[in-house]
């Protein structure tokens, strides 16, 4: 049955791609190929973008992610085809409604689900670092989210399922997949909760979403933990607080097995379901790309499966339950991709939606002078997990890329620093940065940080004024760079990628690529302007 959904599968791609190429060829320019509805590339959005979640409100979809310590939290984007998406905002963007003080990479903000309901958007996640489950709510995310409303069921990974009126909510508390009852608005239970599945035997059963299709009650989770071994099951009941049947095809999505494990793609899990505009249906789900071995860097990142599923039968996710990077599928129509500025300016605030401050930000610390971004040290180091640093970053998206940013170190006692940082978490980092020495000189360093090891890799004296720190990332290294005319770079020291790995380094996120200032006395009023700052990925 499998094999027989594969090989039809593939051959209806083969045909449609073979049609679909000579009617390009065919055509004259500029007509028929003007909007393309076959085929796209995976990852839809590369980074730490983790745990996806998505809903449909008419032909357009939304998409959330996790987001662990960072600030602003749990990043919303929008799309009309599935395959681009464009960042809108975040869900949780004040303290009220993120708590984050002393979270790390394991901490703060778990997998979100969104949903919409009668005009409503229900975003519901976990803070492990808080009080734990809660849900926001608005009726336009462009225009901001409502206060938490927390609950009472606890586990993680909450979902929401509404029917006739009811609201349901299911978790997974103690290992087992659990549903209940609740006012969305108040966050009161309104039934005990029930354990409704326990998944097919793989650890961490979670990531739980209900869906009803034809009848029955499917009930969609992850196994395995978000490593190699992650998979996607699904099990249905004619009745939705069960006894739910676990589908004999499990899992329906899986890269641990040998059909994928020459993939640049593993750990593939943690999914959703939509159904689209014309009837089809769709997954998104997480995985990662290992690099130089098996490291991956890039955290776990958001992916597009197509999903076929008949009626009165079970879902089958492209074929044989894995993906690729190139997918060769007939897809919705597709708009035109918006190619991303290389340069950041930061002449005025906020930031731009993909830069994320650590933990709780004071924002004294930051100012836009109209000129550049300015970073006002404190004497909160990287190193330290219990305050928010100097900080904003954005992630590393693309495994080679080339990050500058054009910076310079004023009011600087000795001691005082400044510069761009890989930064994983505060015990994995690793810096290139200008620091004020005695005597009014100033130098350049680069600096390890991993566990209990703090190593300076490499110190260069260096003139007062504007420097150019430049990072480039390929699949075995960082090349740690500098330029004080902006044309001519030299190289500093390679710094091995597997080290800041998710293996070395532990923790949900990915790399951020970071900018920050440290004072080394409370007494300096050191500050560092940052003019630009560059990014340019390799896809
Ligand atoms: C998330 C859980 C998981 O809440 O890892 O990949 C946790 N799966 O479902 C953090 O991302």
């Amino acid at each position: 049955m499998k094999y027989n959904t594969l090989s039809c599968n593939l051959s209806l791609g083969s045909m449609l791609s073979l049609v679909c190429t000579l009617a390009c060829i065919l055509a004259p320019v500029g007509t028929l190929c003007a909007q393309s509805d076959f085929g796209y590339r995976n990852p839809v959005i590369p980074g730490c973008y983790p745990d996806p979640s998505i809903c449909r409100v008419d032909s357009d979809y939304y998409l959330v992610n996790s987001s662990f310590q960072f600030f602003p939290g749990v990043p919303m984007f929008h799309s009309r085809d599935l395959v681009h998406w464009e960042q809108i905002g975040h869900c949780l963007d004040r303290e009220s409604q993120l708590p984050l003080q002393g979270a790390q990479s394991w901490g703060g903000i778990y997998a979100p689900t969104i949903r919409h309901h009668e005009g409503r958007f229900y975003m519901i996640t976990t803070n492990v670092s808080s009080k734990g489950n809660f849900l926001v709510h608005t009726t336009d995310p462009r225009m901001g989210w409502s206060e938490p409303v927390w609950l009472q069921q606890q586990g993680i990974d909450p979902s929401l399922y509404f029917e006739e009126g009811r609201c349901y909510m299911v978790s997974n508390p103690d290992g087992a997949i659990t549903l209940c009852e609740i006012n969305p608005l108040t966050g009161e239970q309104l039934t005990p909760s029930q354990r409704i599945w326990e998944g097919m035997g793989g650890r961490y059963p979670e990531g739980p979403h209900i869906y009803k299709k034809d009848g029955w009650y499917y009930l969609l989770i992850s196994e395995g933990g978000t490593e190699y071994a992650h998979r996607v099951t699904i099990a249905r009941s004619r009745h939705i607080a069960g006894p739910y049947l676990g589908n004999p095809a499990n899992p329906i999505l899986t890269h641990m097995n040998s059909n994928a494990q020459h993939s640049p793609i593993q750990g593939t899990g943690h999914a959703d379901l939509v159904q689209a505009v014309d009837g089809t249906w769709w997954m998104v789900c997480l995985a990662f790309r290992p690099q130089a071995g098996n490291y991956h860097l890039l955290g776990r990142e958001t992916y597009l499966a197509p999903v076929r599923w008949d009626e009165g039968a079970w879902p089958v996710v492209h074929g044989d339950g894995t993906i690729a990077l190139d997918m060769q599928v007939p897809t919705l129509p597709q708009s035109t991709k918006v190619e991303k500025p290389i340069r950041t300016l930061f002449r005025r605030g906020p930031l731009p939606m993909e830069w994320v401050y650590l933990q709780n930000p004071s924002m004294a610390q930051y100012q836009f002078t109209g000129k550049a971004l300015r970073l006002k040290a404190t004497q909160a180091s990287l190193d330290q997990s219990a305050v928010s640093p100097t900080f904003v970053g954005r992630r590393q998206q693309h495994i080679r890329f080339t990050a500058t940013a054009s910076l310079q170190l004023h009011d600087a006692a000795p001691g005082d620093e400044a510069g761009l940082t890989l930064y994983r978490e505060t015990h994995s980092h690793y810096d290139l940065l200008l620091r004020q020495e005695e005597g009014g000189k100033q130098s350049l360093v680069v600096r390890y940080r991993l566990g209990a090891m703090l190593h300076t890799q490499q110190v260069v004296a260096l003139p007062r004024g504007k420097v150019q720190l430049r990072i480039v990332g390929d699949e075995a290294n960082y090349h740690f760079e500098y330029s004080t005319d902006g044309t001519r770079f030299h190289t500093l020291a390679l710094m091995d990628t597997r080290y800041l790995s998710s293996e070395a380094s532990g923790g949900f996120t990915g790399t951020l690529i970071g900018l920050y200032a440290t004072q080394a006395a409370s007494s300096s009023r050191a500050y560092a302007d940052v003019a630009w700052f560059d990014y340019q990925g390799e896809e």
